[in-house]
């Protein structure tokens, strides 16, 4: 007998992200070297977003957990089970903008040959409503990847909690077949082409037309991480019948 407990998020990494960036170097001041702009500036307020300033990023594996039950009701055995990527991204104030230009986050990784881009937008209040409230979604940009450049979004959620975003990737939504795009033992590395994690502005006009993409914070490369990593052993219960996971 098989019992499937509800999702939990396997030990998240906030105090080790594999992306860190200093605080107070957004809107401009500070160009990592990747712009041609002083380090020091310019600052382009009050265009830009003072919340949107990126400090740190750091994946997850969600998994879920399943239990094999002997007749009588004993575990025998836990099983933990990969399902999802979690991408944290921790800004010095709220992501979404409550005034000035859209704002879209960007984090460009390779899986594999595949060089893909985890992003989130939000409107902002200098935007026409042509523009999509907000949103998450995953670009893979190149032929090696599973079904070449596409831009997916189904299935792929968005969730903010005070000044970290977290964006979710299912492994099963996003899969062409059997074969996914993400799985465990899977290693995210930093981008082939030198990208990093990139947020930017943009302003759309009543007319449609798109004004964008002004850099106002860069960050990384960031660290490698392994899906799966994170999640812990399965537990044989007969063997070890204490174990926290077979008494629950
Ligand atoms: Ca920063």
């Amino acid at each position: 007998m098989l019992t499937l407990l509800p999702s939990a998020a396997g030990a998240g990494t906030p105090d080790t992200p594999e992306l860190r960036d200093q605080a107070g170097d957004a809107n401009y001041v500070h160009s990592h070297g990747l712009l041609p702009l002083p380090d020091d500036g310019p600052d382009t307020r009050p265009a830009s977003v003072d919340g949107a300033d990126i400090v740190a990023g750091w994946y997850e594996t969600e998994y879920r957990t399943e239990l094999t039950l002997d007749g009588d009701g004993a575990a025998t055995a836990a099983r933990y089970e990969p399902e999802a990527l979690l991408v944290h991204l921790r800004t010095t104030g709220a992501p979404i903008p409550s005034f000035g230009p859209t704002v879209s986050y960007n984090l460009w990784v390779n899986v594999g040959a595949c060089s893909m881009i985890f992003r989130f937008y939000a409107r902002g209040a200098l935007s026409s409503e042509g523009d999509p409230a907000q949103g998450a979604e995953l670009r893979t940009r190149k032929a090696e990847c599973l079904e070449g450049p596409k831009t997916y979004t189904e299935g792929i959620t968005l969730a903010v909690a005070g000044n970290v975003t977290t964006l979710r990737y299912p492994f099963d939504a996003l899969s062409l077949g059997n074969v996914p795009l993400f799985d465990e033992g899977y290693q995210i590395e930093a981008d082939s082409d030198g990208n990093a994690l990139q947020i930017s502005t943009s302003h759309r006009l009543p007319n449609g037309l798109l004004l964008g993409g002004q850099p106002i914070d860069m960050a990384g490369p960031p660290q490698p991480f392994v899906i799966g990593s994170d999640v812990p052993p399965d537990v044989d219960c007969l063997a070890t019948p204490g174990a926290p996971a077979c008494t629950s």
